[in-house]
């Protein structure tokens, strides 16, 4: 009954039950948690979004929304009941309107992230979000997981690049706030409800997103280290040095990149030796390129750079930043993983490094460490590979949570809680925080029904 009334409000073309159309939306992208649906909604509108979530709560029946499902979490996956519906948003995926002069745009949330961005680039500006899974993650997954990428340390995280959201409520009403305005104190900020909380208060049905002027041609450098603190050394060096010229600066391991160059083909790195650390950065060029070379010919004095490649063009550029696109995959192709997101405040990361380590060696010391991330951020991937078979990868988790907890940090920098970290969102969150984020819920989706058994 409900699955008939579902497919009259989404037509022929909106939905699926056929085993082979479903499967990619069943497991997550790192294959480690298998759900089931008997059905998978793809609404063409925020009209039929609404429609669909009236008649599920009609009958309590559970929507689990899912973008591009890339997530690291397993938010978008539905639970293995073969109650919950799932609903796709790809089929929503126009470009509203660019407005150059505003500089804003306005996109439905299942737009492809490659796309809003190269539709920024169309007209001379800037979107800033850029991440592995720009290809295939979509914008209302990147707005409900409040994605990070590359390009925080100079335009902050998803959150800062909307200025207006539309979304849907778990009784089908739809609240729009699409306005494109950088100053608005009309009341609360509704929109930022919605931002990072990962579908289970509202679905995201379009943005209005913030715009930035097109940085021009950056230069790319790959930067030898001697040691991971040297890396936070040669981020404040160059800070002071370029200030915000600097786009990107991510810290990857040795060891990582080793992980990329057996598992990725066309990988290879310009230097005739191996390191154990490394930066990749990008930095907007100008007259900064001069600066810039000043400032690393300064840091090599210092002996904070053990050696440099700067790419020669787009295309070196490009080598250089698809291997660090690939890290993800390169892991998962490499076997299973513990996956720590973790951020501490960046004159802490050395510590947090060097403390790791020893608490690695004690607990698991066969166990291979992953390091990788926005170090330009404070965002760490503190991965670790445990030995086959090995049990003791609960007790790594909680030590390297605990020192995050101690160094001031988040156990869940930027891929969100989904269904893989509810259990540490109660243990490292305050009562009082617990309590907030539980009267929210309780107060925008009462039946329970947006995202079951997803973050709280
Ligand atoms: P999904 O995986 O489909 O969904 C994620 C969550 O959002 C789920 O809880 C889902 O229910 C909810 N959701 C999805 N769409 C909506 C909507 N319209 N309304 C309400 N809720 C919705 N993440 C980073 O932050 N930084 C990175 O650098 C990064 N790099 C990555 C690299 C690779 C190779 C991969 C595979 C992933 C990476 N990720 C990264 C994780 C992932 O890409 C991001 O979390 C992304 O924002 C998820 O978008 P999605 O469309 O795939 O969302
Ligand atoms: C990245 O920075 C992503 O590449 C994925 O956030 C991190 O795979 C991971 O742990
Ligand atoms: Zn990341």
């Amino acid at each position: 009954m409900l699955i008939k009334r579902l497919q009259s409000i989404v037509g022929p073309k909106g939905w699926t039950t056929d085993p082979d159309d479903m499967a990619p939306s069943l497991v997550d992208w790192r294959g480690t948690v298998h759900g089931a649906a008997a059905i998978i909604v793809s609404p063409a509108s925020s009209e039929e979004v609404s429609a669909v979530v009236k008649v599920c709560a009609d009958a309590g029946v559970a929507i689990v929304p899912q973008g591009g499902n890339t997530g690291m979490c397993a938010g978008a996956v539905p639970d293995e009941s073969g109650q919950q519906v799932v609903l796709r948003l790809g089929r929503m995926n126009a470009i509203r309107a660019v407005d150059p002069v505003n500089f804003s745009m306005e996109v439905e949330a299942g737009c492809i992230l490659e796309t809003v961005q190269n539709a920024a680039a169309g007209v001379d500006r800037l979107f800033a979000l850029s991440l592995g899974a720009e290809g295939s993650c979509q914008i209302g997954g990147n707005l409900a997981t409040n994605a990070g990428g590359i390009n925080v340390i100079r335009y902050g995280t998803a959150r800062a690049q909307v200025l207006g959201l539309e979304a849907v409520l778990a009784d089908g009403s739809i609240v729009s706030s699409l306005r494109s305005l950088r100053k608005d104190t009309a009341g609360y900020d509704l929109k930022q409800l919605f931002i990072g909380s990962e579908g289970t208060l509202g679905i995201i049905t379009a943005a209005t997103l913030k715009l930035f002027p097109n940085p021009g041609p950056t230069t790319t450098a790959l930067i030898a280290l001697k040691s991971s603190g040297d890396a936070v050394r040669l981020l404040a060096h160059l800070r002071t040095a370029i200030g915000d010229a600097i786009e990107a600066f991510e810290l990857i391991s040795g060891y990582v990149f080793g992980l990329v160059l057996e598992h990725i083909p066309g990988s290879a790195l310009p230097f005739d030796r191996e390191y154990p650390w490394y930066v990749l950065t990008d930095v907007t060029c100008g007259t900064n390129t001069d600066r810039f070379v000043q400032a690393m010919q300064d840091a090599a004095t210092i002996d904070l750079v053990r050696d440099a490649a700067i790419a020669k063009n787009s295309a070196e550029s490009g080598a250089l930043w698809r291997m660090r696109h690939s890290i993800a995959e390169a892991e998962r192709a490499a076997g299973k993983a513990l996956k720590h997101d973790i951020s501490v405040p960046i004159s802490r990361i050395e510590e947090f490094l060097q403390r790791g380590d020893s608490l690695l060696a004690e607990i698991a010391p066969a166990a291979q460490l992953i390091a990788f991330g926005h170090v330009g951020d404070g965002n760490l991937h503190y991965n670790v590979a445990l030995e086959p078979g090995s049990s003791d990868g609960d007790r790594v988790t909680a030590a390297i949570y605990t020192l995050v907890t101690e160094l001031g940090g988040s156990f869940s920098a930027e891929h969100g809680i989904g269904r893989l970290k509810r259990e540490y969102l109660v243990r490292y969150r305050s009562e009082s925080e617990i309590e907030l984020m539980k009267t929210l819920k309780r107060a925008l989706d009462p039946l329970n029904i947006l995202n079951p058994g997803k973050v709280i």
